[in-house]
C-alpha cells in the first residue's frame, strides 16, 4: 500500500502521484553524504595494513571504547571486467546474499521502504566464544553522477536502525553498524563508440568501509583475530562471485 504518496491533477499531464518522503529519508541522506566525505580521505597514521593480496588493500585502525573493540575499517580493491554498479548490485540485492555470505545464518527483508532502501534482520554466525549476534539495517543503494562524460559512483550503505518487526531478544545481542561499499568505473582504452565497450576495457575500483560495534564484550583478540581474517576473505569471495555471475550477460552500467 502507498501510504505517504499525494495524488493531484494537472492540467496537462493528468493525475499525478507524487512520491512523499518515508521516515528515514533524511537520515539516509546524511550518512550517505557522511561517506562520500569520508571516502576521498586517505589512509594516514594509524591506519594499519593488515592484508595485500593482488590489487587488494586492507587497513584498520585500532580503537576500543569501553574495553570493546570497535576497529574502523577500510578496504581498497580494483577489479576487472565489471562495472561499479554491477558490483553494488550484487551487494544490495537480497537474492544473491546467501550465495557469497559465508558469516550469516540468515537473512530477511522485514520492510521496503521505496525501490532503492530496504530493512534486512540477519542473524549472523556464532564464531567465538559469546553470544550470536543479529542485525537490523536499512541498506540503501545510489548512483551518484558527476558529469555527463564520466562513469558515475555507485554506493551502497548499511546502518543499524530499530525496528517493531526485530526487537532484540536476549541472550543475542545486536551489532551496530554503519558499512558502505563505494564503487567507481573505469574504461580503459575507450573505442570511439561506447557500444563497443567490452567487459576487457572495464575495470571497478572499490571501497568498502566498516564501523562495526559488537555491541557487547567480547575478547578483543578474538575480535581482531576474526576480522584480519574474515574481511579479506569476504572482500574476495564476493568480488570474484559477481566476476563470475557477470561474465557471459550483457554489461550493467
Ligand atoms: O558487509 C557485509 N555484509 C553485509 C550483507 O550481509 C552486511 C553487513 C553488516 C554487518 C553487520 C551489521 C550490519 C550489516 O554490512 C560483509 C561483512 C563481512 C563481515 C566480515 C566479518 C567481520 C567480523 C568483524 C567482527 C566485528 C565485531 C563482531 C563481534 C561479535
Amino acid at each position: 500500500t502507498v501510504t505517504n504518496a499525494t495524488v493531484v491533477s494537472t492540467p496537462h499531464e493528468g493525475n499525478l502521484v507524487i512520491q512523499g518522503k518515508h521516515r528515514l529519508a533524511n537520515e539516509i541522506e546524511r550518512i550517505v553524504q557522511e561517506h562520500l566525505q569520508y571516502v576521498r580521505e586517505s589512509v594516514s597514521h594509524g591506519w594499519d595494513l593488515i592484508h595485500q593480496e593482488g590489487e587488494m588493500k586492507v587497513y584498520r585502525r585500532e580503537v576500543e571504547e569501553n574495553g570493546i573493540v570497535i576497529d574502523p575499517l577500510k578496504c581498497f580493491h580494483t577489479i576487472k571486467g565489471v562495472t561499479g554498479h554491477e558490483i553494488c548490485r550484487y551487494f544490495w540485492e537480497y537474492q544473491y546474499r546467501m550465495e557469497w555470505e559465508t558469516t550469516l545464518d540468515s537473512t530477511k527483508i522485514i520492510e521496503v521502504l521505496d525501490p532503492d532502501t530496504v530493512i534486512f534482520f540477519q542473524l549472523h554466525k556464532r564464531v567465538w566464544p559469546a553470544a550470536q549476534r543479529d542485525s537490523c539495517f536499512w541498506s540503501h543503494i545510489r548512483c551518484i553522477s558527476n558529469s555527463e562524460e564520466d562513469q558515475p559512483t555507485w554506493l551502497v550503505v548499511n546502518y543499524t536502525t530499530p525496528h517493531p518487526l526485530a526487537p532484540i531478544k536476549s541472550p543475542q545481542v545486536r551489532l551496530v553498524a554503519n558499512v558502505a561499499l563505494i564503487c567507481e568505473t573505469i574504461i580503459n582504452e575507450p573505442p570511439l563508440n561506447p557500444q563497443d565497450i567490452k567487459r576487457e576495457n572495464l575495470e571497478c575500483k572499490l571501497t568498502y568501509v566498516a564501523l562495526i560495534n559488537p555491541g557487547g564484550w567480547v575478547p578483543s583478540v578474538g575480535v581482531r583475530n576474526v576480522a584480519k581474517r574474515e574481511y579479506p576473505r569476504f572482500i574476495k569471495r564476493f568480488t570474484s562471485y559477481v566476476v563470475d555471475q557477470t561474465r557471459d550477460k550483457p554489461i550493467l552500467f
